[in-house]
């Protein structure tokens, strides 16, 4: 029998966050995965938005009863990064919120997502994988709060750098990292159980219209299809217009890399590495940095992937978003 992975998702949704909360939601469906909680995060848009579009998520799911955390707030005093509102719509779903089923938890009675995080990591120490998709505010909240409890995490599955590859919000920095330096620099000095899914490896996993319609295809009548293929219609729209896929007709699934890691590994390489973030620098800050020359090291915080079978990966993601909409 199957003993499925706890996960404790952390989220600011966003287009990819979308592709990434139904994944999670099919396969812990088919029984593979647990969904402890969801931590809402402020990033792509702001916390009230990414709170609610959490629940909405969850409800169109089927796991509306999975309590969402609201997310910290302010969690970088030199925050220089606008969020991605521009990219994935002004509620961070393309617009398409509305569409989806109302949320069964309120913003303003909902527990905050350090506090969430905090309880769920102490009352199952050594079980739970924190993947983390958004910036990592809520995560550097709980930590500050309750030193060492982000070691509790049986791993934390982080979306975010740029090692080798350029940088998506400057051209030396990711989003997630950039957008809250400071949090990124408090966790990755505090862990030694990160796994890390850069740009180097996301910039590589370009979803299409066509795998939208694959998905469709099984029911397209269904809340879930009808949401796939708008919300893939209008994530190509502003990948092309922000000039982010060579000419490339579709988008980007970054976060969706985090559960390919835990779900399908044979699709990644890893690099074993001491990662530091850059919060000094002046055209360099949030950059993801790490010692590239030959020579001993005596620490490491983190596997990084730098090799995707992206062609498979997207088959797995496809497919399993294919038996959620038949479910
Ligand atoms: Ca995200």
């Amino acid at each position: 029998m199957t003993i499925p992975i706890k996960i404790l998702l952390d989220t600011d949704p966003g287009g990819d966050d979308s592709f990434a909360f139904l994944w999670l939601q099919s396969l812990a469906k088919q029984g593979y995965a647990e969904i402890v909680a969801v931590t809402s995060a402020d990033g792509n848009v702001q916390a009230h938005h990414t709170f609610a579009g959490s629940c909405k998520l969850l409800q169109l799911g089927g796991f509306g009863g999975v309590e969402v955390g609201r997310g910290v707030i302010g969690g970088s005093a030199q925050q220089a990064v606008a969020d991605a509102g521009g990219i994935h719509g002004a509620d961070g779903m393309g617009n398409l919120s509305h569409t989806l089923p109302a949320p069964a938890q309120d913003y303003e009675t909902a527990r905050a997502s350090d506090d969430l995080l905090i309880e769920k990591l102490k009352a199952a120490p050594g079980e739970i994988v924190l993947v983390a998709i958004g910036p990592l505010t809520n995560l550097a909240a709980a930590e500050r709060k309750s030193p060492g409890v982000l070691n509790l995490a049986k791993q934390i599955v982080i979306m975010g750098g740029a090692f080798f590859h350029q940088g998506n919000v400057i051209s030396e920095a990711e989003f997630n990292i950039a957008y809250d330096a400071e949090a990124a620099k408090l966790v990755f000095g505090c862990c030694q159980n990160l796994i890390v899914m850069p740009v180097d490896v996301t910039h590589q996993l370009v979803f299409t219209p066509a795998l939208a319609q694959q998905i469709s295809a099984v029911q397209p009548d269904s809340p879930i299809s009808q949401f796939v293929v708008a919300l893939c219609n209008f994530m190509v729209g502003t990948a092309l217009s922000f000039r982010e896929m060579n000419g490339q007709h579709g988008f980007l699934v970054h976060d969706a890399a985090t559960l390919a890691y835990l779900f399908y590994p044979e699709t990644l390489l890893f690099r074993r590495m001491q990662v530091e973030i850059e919060t000094q620098g002046e055209w360099t800050r949030g950059k993801t940095v790490f010692d590239r020359r030959s020579g001993i090291k005596t620490t490491a915080n983190a596997w990084v992937a730098l090799e995707v079978d992206a062609v498979n990966l997207l088959a797995m993601l496809v497919e399993d978003l294919k038996l959620l909409v038949a479910s």
